[in-house]
């Protein structure tokens, strides 16, 4: 496994690359999802499947950005789901994006996740990787190098709130808990891209993110395999919860097509438990 954690090591300087250097604007083609590809949502998907084609334990890629599997090495062992670039439309707007990966071995099932990491491109490039059994671990590029900084571990209760979806559209419970937790003091911490403001809770000990099934959404716009059971790892292993709309872990997702969406809830304990609460899930 630390070969891919390495390989992961080596696409995240070129990826940072990328976003300095590269144009930012719009190609001529749309991903899987049908939205429209930025030009460095297409480089970095092929600055990741090129890293991987050289590492013999991995089997199969699946990428946020295109349909089916990538097969690479018939004797490999795990599958590695990614988004190559989360959020990158808001890369030319000087805002923090992120990479994410799954790492799979077996079916493309939840339970069958064996670690995931994130990369942050922000003003310092930093690396989080959890594996079953340890608390997440932060890594920060200091001259080409990924310091370990610190493992990390989140607090009962946090003082974050990064409440997603369009607001015209979410259910009057959803839109109750939200306004309780800002009644709580609770600090909203929202920038639209998933990887930063996830890593900004982890960092700073906890609270909630939520992306709630919506009336133009009901499954949630966030993927299953590529964004959702991958920070649901992280937090679990971190002493947090990730939970979907009926208060089931997303650690016991069983997605039906590679690119399915959920409901997702990620945060400290008392919040979870607070959104179970808000929406009726007995506990
Ligand atoms: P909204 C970015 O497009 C993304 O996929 C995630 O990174 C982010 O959390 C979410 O969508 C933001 O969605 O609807 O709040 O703009």
């Amino acid at each position: 496994m630390q070969t891919i954690f390495d390989t992961i090591k080596k696409v995240a300087i070129k990826i940072d690359d990328a976003i300095k250097t590269e144009d930012l604007g719009y190609s001529d083609s749309s991903n899987s999802s049908g939205e429209d590809q930025l030009k460095l949502d297409v480089k970095s998907d092929y600055i990741i499947e090129e890293a991987f084609k050289d590492v013999t334990i991995v089997k199969a890629l699946v990428s946020e950005e295109k349909e089916g599997v990538l097969k690479l090495h018939e004797d490999g062992k795990y599958t590695v789901c990614y988004d190559p670039l989360d959020g990158s439309s808001l890369a030319d707007v000087n805002l923090s994006v992120g990479s994410i990966f799954g790492i799979y071995e077996g079916e493309l099932i939840a339970e069958n996740m064996l670690a995931s990491a994130y990369v942050v491109y922000g003003p310092r490039v930093e690396l989080v990787i959890a594996t079953k059994g340890k608390k997440p671990q932060h890594y920060r590029l200091q001259e080409d190098l990924f310091n370990l900084i610190s493992d990390i571990t989140l607090d009962e209760r946090g003082k974050l709130n990064a409440p997603g979806g369009t607001q015209q559209n979410w259910s009057d419970y959803h839109k109750s808990f939200i306004d309780d937790l800002f009644k709580e003091g609770y600090r909203l911490r929202y920038s639209g891209g998933m990887v930063p403001d996830l890593h900004q809770i982890l960092l700073k000990g906890g609270g909630i993110f939520s992306y709630p099934g919506t009336s133009d959404k009901p499954h949630g716009k966030l993927r299953q395999l590529f964004e959702v059971i991958p920070f649901a790892f992280i937090f679990e292993q971190a002493g947090g919860q990730g939970v979907n709309d009926k208060g089931v872990r997303l650690t016991e997702l069983i997605p039906e097509h590679p690119h399915d969406t959920s409901p997702c809830f990620f945060g400290s304990n008392y919040e979870i438990n607070a959104m179970k609460n808000a929406y009726g899930i007995k506990q």
